[in-house]
């Protein structure tokens, strides 16, 4: 297993092709499971209401929600007001395999990109602690992931994250600021009508 670093970011891992094509389609399997009981909702922005470009679903006993009022964790669906359905095994295994000293994973955003959709630079700080990492995976379209330092301002690296990769925002990571800036459209066959899906385990709780 191939692990990249960045030499001024210490707790990023980018872990290409973490997981094979086989091992990508049940995972695809398992969220459109996810997706029938969990339907994907369009979130907006706090209040502006502007919508995001993606669109979002989680699964987990937490899942991260954003509307008119804010950014929150919460156990149900928002518009279903069902609880989230369970955290799948796959996700549970990465987790205990990149986040091994950590308290069990607790929520998954389901991130759905149609080829358009991009997500602005921004941290990952709603949770109520940071020990741990984020730990995320691609399925599908590529897309070109940019990361920075834990300020706004300042260098960039970008990289191409591709279906089965995994990244790991841990450490000083933790609280870098991150995008996407574009999906590369048609780039994989694994979803049948294209796009991407990006999946973001977290912990939210302090253990
Ligand atoms: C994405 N990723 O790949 C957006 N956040 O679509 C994230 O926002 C992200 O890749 C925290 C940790 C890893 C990530
Ligand atoms: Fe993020």
């Amino acid at each position: 297993m191939q692990e990249i670093t960045l030499p001024g970011l210490s707790g990023f891992r980018y872990l290409p092709g973490y997981f094979d094509r086989a091992r990508q389609e049940d995972l695809v399997e398992t969220i459109r499971k996810i997706l029938t009981e969990a339907p994907l909702f369009q979130p907006v922005m706090p209040r502006t209401g502007k919508p995001f470009s993606v669109r979002m679903s989680n699964c987990g006993p937490l899942g991260w929600v954003s509307d008119i009022n804010g950014y929150r964790y919460q156990a149900t669906h928002p518009v279903t007001s069902r609880p989230w359905p369970p955290m799948p095994q796959m996700l549970t295994e990465l987790w205990q395999t990149v986040a091994p000293d950590c308290p069990p994973v607790e929520a998954c955003l389901i991130n759905f990109y149609a080829p358009e959709a991009k997500m602005g630079l921004h941290q990952d700080r709603d949770e109520d602690t940071f020990d741990a990492p984020v730990v995320s995976v691609s399925l599908g379209d590529t897309a070109t992931f940019r990361i920075g330092g834990t300020s706004r301002k300042g260098p960039t690296t970008s990289m191409r994250l591709a279906s089965g990769d995994v990244v790991v925002l841990g450490g000083e990571a933790r609280l870098a600021y991150h995008g996407i800036d574009r999906i590369l459209k048609g780039s994989s066959t694994l979803l049948k009508n294209g796009g991407r899906i990006n999946l973001t385990l977290r912990r939210v709780t302090k253990g």
